[in-house]
């Protein structure tokens, strides 16, 4: 039988996707990044084909020798390098990972406490999302417009007011750590928990660029390993106290995940082992890369958030396009000469306005895992100015950014296997 037509389809969507994402875009979504291709070969392995409920080595199928394994290897150099004593890779994703964290430590009805939406907390955090829809009554901890964070001393008196079940810190825009260390003995002294959500800043925290919460008192760290850690899509819990670790990880399975898709293990290990090695150099870049284009944009004429601050300490710098026509006009703008950015609320924002609000959210890990440097984030920051200050010929700017793209496609801060020399016929490589 000839090929059908949707299969061609298919498979031609695929290749249009990996040809323009990965050879012709600046890719500054804060969320993604790319694997490497030593991780991607493991990934399309048999372990994506196959169940392993339950823990390692107390499965409910036979056949998961090797899933039990590359999870039992692959936890501990989780807990190795960010350092952590425990930690559970099952959440098939960071919002996962809340949920099993969320709903062991809170019941309907009960409260928790959540950095606010202008510090950056994640939709999960929030009514809206996953603590929500658990029951949980989510009240936002005051924000301090001049240092845009938690307002520590309010935040603090609320929790002694409060008594919430526990507190929640990290978030999906925010530029500077959250204080982690300043409220966590308020926390323990009304017996609640706190969480750190450290899905954005995993890869820098695990690089020693990011204060490790855990370090700092938070009694459990969720993340997802696919933002600034380069890893597959996915999640995991960690903490330093078997108790509180025992409690959330004995519901993963059955609660939030049957099957755990196998196949970001090995991937995930291959990631943690790169940034084992590598990882200090690469999360050293990222913030370096972060702040300079954060300053070349200023420089053209962006107004740029966080100046009195030094714009970010983090992955992420956050634009107000506002006289450009506002966040979501500016980023399909620059996605149309091929440079990928979200449209995203400001901290003086409302929420109603999140289909068109004020600003544009950058980040730069990917490009940085692609070699890029701080020379690179000028350019960037000349295309940027070409595209949406002074308007020119859009086919010719994404001409001009595609040629750019191209002389950074080989992956940094990895190893070079020859991968030729392991390849077999039954598992295709990306196409
Ligand atoms: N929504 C993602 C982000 O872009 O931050 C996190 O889940």
């Amino acid at each position: 039988m000839d090929i059908p037509k949707e299969l061609e389809e298919v498979i031609n969507i695929t290749r249009q996707e990996n040809q323009w994402r990965r050879t012709e875009t600046i890719n500054l979504i804060a969320s993604e990044n790319v694997m490497s291709p030593t991780a991607e070969a493991v990934y399309m392995s048999d372990f994506m084909a196959r169940y392993a409920e339950g823990k390692p080595y107390k499965r409910f199928y036979q056949g998961t020798k090797y899933a039990d394994e590359i999870e039992v290897l692959a936890m501990n150099l989780m807990n190795d390098i960010t350092p952590a004593k425990f930690s559970d890779l099952r959440p098939i994703s960071g919002t996962i990972a809340n949920a099993a964290v969320f709903r062991v430590l809170g019941n309907p009805g009960d409260k928790a406490l959540i950095a606010p939406v202008q510090a950056g907390s994640h939709v999960s955090h929030t009514k809206f999302g996953t603590l929500g829809t658990l029951g949980i009554e989510h009240i936002e901890m005051p924000y301090d417009k001049d240092r845009m964070n938690v307002d520590v001393d309010k935040a603090g008196k609320m929790i002694e007011e409060i008594r919430p079940k526990f507190v929640v810190l990290g978030g999906s825009l925010y530029l500077f750590p959250h204080p982690t260390k300043e409220l966590s003995p308020y926390v323990k002294s009304v017996n609640a928990k706190l969480v750190y959500d450290a899905a954005h800043v995993y890869g820098l925290i695990v690089g020693k660029v990011w204060s490790n919460p855990l370090d700092e008192g938070a009694d459990y760290m969720t993340t997802s390993t696919h933002k600034t850690f380069p890893g597959p899509q996915g999640g995991s819990i960690l903490s330093n106290n078997e108790e509180d670790f025992k409690k959330v990880s004995r519901t993963i399975f059955p609660w939030f995940v049957s099957n755990h898709h196998l196949h970001r293990l090995p991937a995930t290990a291959v990631a943690l082992i790169e940034m084992k090695y590598y990882g200090k150099e690469y999360a050293t870049q990222i913030i370096k890369n972060a702040k300079k284009l954060a300053e070349a944009l200023a420089e053209r004429g962006f107004n740029v958030i966080g100046e009195h601050l030094g714009y970010t300490k983090s992955h992420q710098t956050a634009v107000d396009v506002r006289k450009f026509g506002g966040g979501a006009k500016v980023a399909k703008l620059l996605e149309s000469a091929n440079i990928i950015v979200n449209k995203n609320l400001l901290p003086y924002d409302s929420p109603e306005s999140v289909n068109d609000p004020s600003g544009i959210r950058i980040g730069v890990q990917e490009m940085t895992r692609f070699g890029m440097k701080e020379g690179e984030m000028e350019e960037i920051a000349d295309l940027f100015k070409q595209i949406v200050v002074e308007n020119r010929d859009i086919n010719e700017m994404k001409k001009k950014v595609s040629e750019f793209r191209k002389q950074y496609l080989d992956i940094k801060y990895t190893f070079n296997v020859d991968l030729s020399s392991y390849s077999t016929k039954s598992i295709p490589m990306i196409i």
